[in-house]
């Protein structure tokens, strides 16, 4: 397994669960300093990225892209998979794809979160199921098409209604045209949703391409009372080689949370 550490360039999500806040060039040389193996990027459009320059800064720091965030989307455009508007929903289609693209450049998947939406109001269950099927044919054949996984994420219950667990996961994902669409073992929300974390893991088995580390209070690893030993040992079970990618509070501040998972990762897949 290989670690990686957030970063959050956007302003709307201020406040959300992400390790590091606003400049890119020095979380980059915080992580490398650290030892992270990747950083996990969300921007709030892929204009925010300077392609170039930041692959330099990401050669010169040794570090790999994980993943790049599409929640922007939401957060700042309030377009999402399932609205009742087609033009919403091919807005928000349009933004992933750009999110995607951008990810490429640096290898690396784009992950559908909030993006998702939630069925309300003048969509029910099932339609929404549909729009969100659709939407992630159309986005898991384009991510192909770039040479990158999709990743979507079950959210916990306050977040979306669509999946919350990874076997409700794992049976949107296999209903798909693609086999290009991964899931997001996401420990925080598996900590609400999930009978057991482990199992949880079990359940989405091959299917995970990509797991956000963080403890049961969303601070990060170690400060909340997550049991890690049987998830990692689960993850081994899967045969998981993927990104723990620190999504978590800036909890005392950056700098320590960066510390203080990058210490637990090491200590957890010793
Ligand atoms: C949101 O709660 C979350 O976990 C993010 O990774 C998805 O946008
Ligand atoms: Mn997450």
């Amino acid at each position: 397994m290989k670690s990686a550490v957030t970063i959050s360039l956007v302003e709307e999500a201020r406040g959300g669960p992400f390790i590091f806040w606003h400049d890119l060039e020095d979380a980059i040389k915080t992580a490398a300093e650290l030892g992270f193996d990747a950083v996990e990027i969300f921007a709030a459009s892929p204009l925010d990225i300077e392609v170039k320059q930041v692959k330099q800064l990401l050669d010169d720091a040794g570090l790999k892209v994980a993943a790049v965030g599409t929640g922007a989307g939401w957060v700042v455009h309030q377009v999402h998979l399932v609205d009742a508007h087609p033009v919403t929903r091919d807005n928000a289609i349009e933004f992933i794809c750009s999110m995607i693209n951008m990810g490429a450049e640096f290898g690396a998947p784009a992950i559908i979160g909030s993006m998702q939406g939630r069925w309300q109001d003048d969509v029910d269950k099932e339609t929404a199921h549909e729009h969100l099927r659709e939407g992630l044919n159309v986005l898991g054949r384009h991510a192909a098409e770039k040479g990158v996984p999709l990743i979507y994420e079950p959210l916990n219950r306050y977040e979306t209604n669509m999946c919350n667990t990874m076997a409700e996961g794992v049976q949107l994902i296999e209903s798909l045209d693609t086999d290009n669409v991964k899931l997001l073992a996401d420990l925080f929300h598996m900590n609400i949703e999930e009978t057991s974390i482990a199992q949880g893991i079990r359940d989405g088995g091959s299917h995970i391409g990509h797991v956000h580390f963080v403890d049961t209070n969303r601070r990060p690893a170690g400060c909340g009372h997550m049991d890690y030993a049987p998830i990692v040992a689960a993850l081994r079970e899967i045969g998981y080689e993927g990104y723990l990618s620190a999504e978590a509070y800036p909890w005392p501040d950056s700098n320590a949370a960066a510390k203080q998972t990058i210490d637990e990762y090491r200590r957890v897949t010793a």
